[in-house]
């Protein structure tokens, strides 16, 4: 991507608890991201060729999103303003809903379950690193400085699928109009005009920034310093789990802050590079 003056944020935010707002100007270099996500297979080649033990199975287990598991008995229940996630003991990027479970047939699926420590492992194995929040919102944007989303301002509606998220009644029911239940393969739907596969939906993305709200309300304040304790940084995109009607952050400039070893079926990365001036 070419970088020069952009911006970051909107001046529209909707879940302005998350520090969508304000629009900042920065100044970027120019920088490579790749096009997709990590997928299983590059993920698997890391753990290879470098031994790699991600948190999670240092952790011995992950947040499963329950509706996933084929064996129901498994849901011990999540925490009460989101019960549909549950604690896997087991769960990891390679058996993703637990012991017994596969990825075999999601090689070329975002790899999942990894922490944005696992993130920065895999990112200084391939010699790049990962894109900042402002570089991941101009490539999405792919440019422009007005889009709310990677295609263009269109809003998915139940019929008009653009990406891989929730259509129908969250969490009961998954009309499966974009064809996924869980994850879809790391090139799927429509690139943006950049070229970028799902940027927004399918999972979240580790950025390289440290999360922080921009505000003086005293709620921002009790989320940063909440932040600070626990390392919290930027994810970006959205994931197969989001609708409007309950977490509308499939938007470019949405966002969510989660601490470094945290990880889920719903989080991934993919890869920037510096370029060099020529
Ligand atoms: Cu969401």
């Amino acid at each position: 991507m070419k970088g020069g003056e952009t911006f970051v944020g909107t001046n529209d935010p909707v879940i302005t608890g998350d520090g969508e707002g304000p629009e900042r100007k920065v100044l970027l270099q120019d920088f490579h991201l790749e096009v997709e996500t990590v997928t299983v297979r590059r993920f698997a080649e890391f753990v290879e060729a470098t031994g790699h033990i991600t948190e999670s199975e240092r952790f011995g287990m992950s947040a499963v999103f329950s509706p996933l598991l084929k064996d129901q008995a498994m849901v011990t229940g999540g925490v009460s303003n989101t019960p549909w996630w549950t604690r896997i003991d087991g769960a990891t990027w390679k058996e993703p809903e637990g012991p017994g479970s596969s990825v075999d047939d999601r090689l070329h699926h975002p790899v999942t379950h990894v922490s944005w420590n696992d993130a920065m492992a895999f990112a200084t194995w391939v010699g790049g690193r990962l894109p900042t929040e402002a570089e991941w919102e101009h490539a999405a944007r792919g440019g422009n400085r007005h889009r709310r989303y990677p295609w263009g301002d269109d809003e998915p509606t139940e019929d008009l699928v653009f990406c891989n998220i929730w259509q129908g009644q969250f969490p009961r029911h998954n009309t499966l109009k974009d064809g996924y239940f869980g994850t879809a393969p790391a090139r799927s739907f429509e690139p943006s005009e950049a070229g970028f596969y799902n940027l927004s939906g399918n999972v979240w993305e580790w950025s390289g920034d440290a999360f922080k709200v921009r505000s003086l309300s005293k709620a921002a304040k009790i989320r940063n310093e909440h932040a600070r304790k626990s390392a919290d940084k930027v994810l970006k995109g959205g994931s197969f789990l989001c609708h409007k009607s309950y977490c509308y952050r499939y938007r470019i400039a949405a966002r969510m802050g989660l601490s470094a070893d945290s990880a889920s079926s719903n989080t991934g990365f993919r890869i920037a590079y510096d370029v060099l001036p020529s």
